[in-house]
């Protein structure tokens, strides 16, 4: 089976591993983007970052980003330098941000700085940024416009959210195998990433949304919300912010022009008849991922849902 992933970070990973484990060969995996930044004048790919080193065995799984067995002189030397170390880059993450930055100040293109560096990790999955063009989220505050990563890692994400943008986005083409690999997969799998700052930035390049919604393959989503709160991070807030109730009723709006099936937790079993009646398939089940052995039922059960193909 062909399956293209739409991913974020710590909870797409994990999927994107079950995926791996339970057996899916032809698989590629589209990121977000728009979390990049700039720290002491590298370029840091977080989400891209997070589903490498996991593909690849080595994301602190702890922390949720960053690698296995890191160490912090750098940034401890940086602090001394009086640099700014709120964005915490680990000594071995370093490497990555140096190989990147020096590809792309060199001309060449984020999607394949992307599969070079995966190639070199080890990773035999397509992973691919969502566009080579920089798209990025904004967050505005009552103090102001924020980038995501000072909403939230150095505001920790306890300003209030006015407005999210995803600037860039209506003008941004898709990286070049993107729409391909939509187009031609069996099964596009969203994986349980933020629905506004994970997904929403891909799903805001026009071609990508119009993919979608062409695409023979069936369209499964995974709640990245139980129960009226969001497994991790701010998912909740910024989806309140957007106007989207925070259930998996939001998360089903949010991915309407496009979505077959949305696979949700059993202590949501109570909305799978709201969501048939807007036209997405309920598959309800267990979705948390605490261990390997979990992703790659989730996965299962993700891939469950595919062969009764599309609703729409
Ligand atoms: N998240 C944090 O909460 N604090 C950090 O200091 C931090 C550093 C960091 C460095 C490299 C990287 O690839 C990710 C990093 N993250 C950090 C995680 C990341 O910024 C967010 O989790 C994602 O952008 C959300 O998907």
């Amino acid at each position: 089976m062909r399956v293209t992933a739409l991913a974020g970070g710590t909870g797409a990973a994990k999927l994107v591993r079950g995926l791996v484990a339970s057996g899916v060969a032809d698989l590629t995996v589209i990121v977000n983007t728009a979390d990049d930044t700039e720290v002491w004048g590298l370029h840091v790919s977080p989400d891209l970052d997070t589903i490498t080193y996991a593909l690849a065995g080595r994301l602190d799984l702890e922390r949720g980003w960053g690698r296995t067995d890191e160490t912090f002189r750098c940034l401890e030397t940086m602090a001394a330098l009086e640099e700014p170390t709120w964005f915490a880059l680990g000594d071995r993450d370093l490497a990555t941000h140096l190989v990147r930055t020096r590809a792309l100040r060199a001309g060449r293109p984020l999607s394949q700085v992307t599969a070079e560096i995966a190639r070199r990790l080890g990773v035999r999955v397509g992973l691919s940024p969502m566009s080579d063009d920089p798209v990025r989220t904004r967050i505005r505050t009552p103090a102001g416009w924020l980038s995501f990563q000072e909403y939230f890692v150095r505001e920790k994400a306890r300003v209030e959210v006015l407005e999210v943008a995803y600037e860039g986005a209506a003008d941004a083409r898709p990286a070049p195998n993107v729409l391909t690999a939509i187009g031609d997969a069996d099964a596009v799998v969203v994986c349980p990433s933020n629905p506004v700052t994970s997904i929403g930035p891909i799903v805001a390049i026009p071609p990508i949304a119009g993919a979608l919604a062409a695409t023979r393959a069936t369209v499964v989503a995974v709640s990245p919300i139980i129960g009226g709160a969001a497994v991790s991070g701010p998912a909740g807030q910024l989806m309140a912010a957007r106007g989207l109730p925070v259930s998996a009723l939001g998360v089903a709006r949010a991915y309407a022009p496009w979505l077959d099936a949305l696979v949700l937790d059993g202590r949501d079993r109570g909305l799978a008849a709201e969501l048939e009646a807007a036209g997405v398939r309920p598959v309800v089940g267990d979705i948390l991922m605490t261990d390997r052995g979990s992703e790659a039922a989730l996965a299962r059960r993700v891939l469950g849902a595919v062969g009764v193909g599309r609703a729409r």
